[in-house]
């Protein structure tokens, strides 16, 4: 298996999902089969499942909260840190996770694309998300201490748009003109939901090289020159040739 070169000339992206959490006891959608209590997630996870009902999705996160709180990153995560501290400003780390696991490795080029289950918004004020690991009983629906109404986990539901801040950051580090070379390495990503799916095509676009590491082949795995099947927390700590 050819290595991944890290070297002076390299730029490197990583996009990772919940299969880079597997390994660390924090179950993957596709693992559940997409559904949570015979719902479909995304009917779960959307502002229409919060509006028809609010506390049918707070038992939903309050559970993947209870569920993320004590878990620890594993060596797939820890391999992430190493390249980041090897390539400095020439790293930036995607990930479709709210589990917060990367952060907690150590990374500090992340852009959390989908939120963070760890922090709470209002659903009807504009006030600042804030940190919270809550576990609320089953049933209940905090409430907001400045408007009164409903909070809400700080998490990209589907049908919402990502934060445009986001987007610009990744957007940015695929274009950047340093004269380094553009790598992009997804991992754990069953490469189903969009706009993530998509940045393989982006980098291509820019002539950028592409891997994907990942347990089962993906749904676009066509994608990518580069397809390492493989546990991520065994083959990330190996497949790199920091230089
Ligand atoms: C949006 C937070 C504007 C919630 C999430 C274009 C085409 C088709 C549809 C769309 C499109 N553009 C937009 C859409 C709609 C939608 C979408 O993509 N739908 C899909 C289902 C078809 N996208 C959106 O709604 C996005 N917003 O586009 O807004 C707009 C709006 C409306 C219409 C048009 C435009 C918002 C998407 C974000 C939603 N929020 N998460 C929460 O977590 O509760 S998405 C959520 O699901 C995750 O964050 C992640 O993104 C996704 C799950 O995917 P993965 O992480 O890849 O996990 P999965 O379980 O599927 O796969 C795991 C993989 O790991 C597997 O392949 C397995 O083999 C592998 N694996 C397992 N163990 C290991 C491993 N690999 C390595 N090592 C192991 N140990
Ligand atoms: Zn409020």
């Amino acid at each position: 298996m050819e290595p991944l070169v890290l070297d002076s000339r390299t730029r490197l992206l990583v996009l990772t999902g919940a299969g880079v959490s597997a390994e660390s006891g924090v179950p993957t959608f596709r693992g559940m089969n997409g559904l949570w209590e015979n719902h479909p997630v995304e009917a779960v996870a959307s502002p229409q499942g919060f509006e028809a009902n609010p506390s049918l999705v707070w038992r939903f996160y309050s559970q993947r909260r209870a569920g993320a709180a004590d878990v620890k990153p594993n060596p797939g995560h820890d391999a992430l840190v190493r390249w980041e501290q090897h390539l400095g400003d020439r790293f930036l780390l995607a990930t479709q996770n709210v589990d917060g696991l990367h952060t907690k490795a150590g990374s500090q080029r992340v852009v959390d694309m989908h939120g963070n289950l760890f922090r709470t918004k209002c659903a009807d004020c504009a006030r600042e998300p804030f940190a919270d690991t809550t576990v609320h009983p089953s049933g209940t629906v905090p409430k907001c201490d400045s408007c009164g109404g409903r909070l809400r986990p700080d998490i990209v539901w589907f049908g919402e748009m990502l934060d445009p801040k986001d987007l610009a950051r990744i957007g940015e580090f695929i274009s950047r003109q340093d004269g380094t070379r553009l790598v992009f390495l997804a991992a754990g990503t069953s490469g189903a939901v969009w706009p993530a799916a998509g940045i393989v095509d982006e980098v291509r676009s820019v002539r950028g090289d592409t891997w994907l590491v990942n347990y089962e082949s993906a749904a676009n795995t066509e994608r990518f020159h580069h397809f390492v099947q493989g546990q991520s927390g065994q083959v990330l700590p190996t497949l790199a040739k920091l230089a």
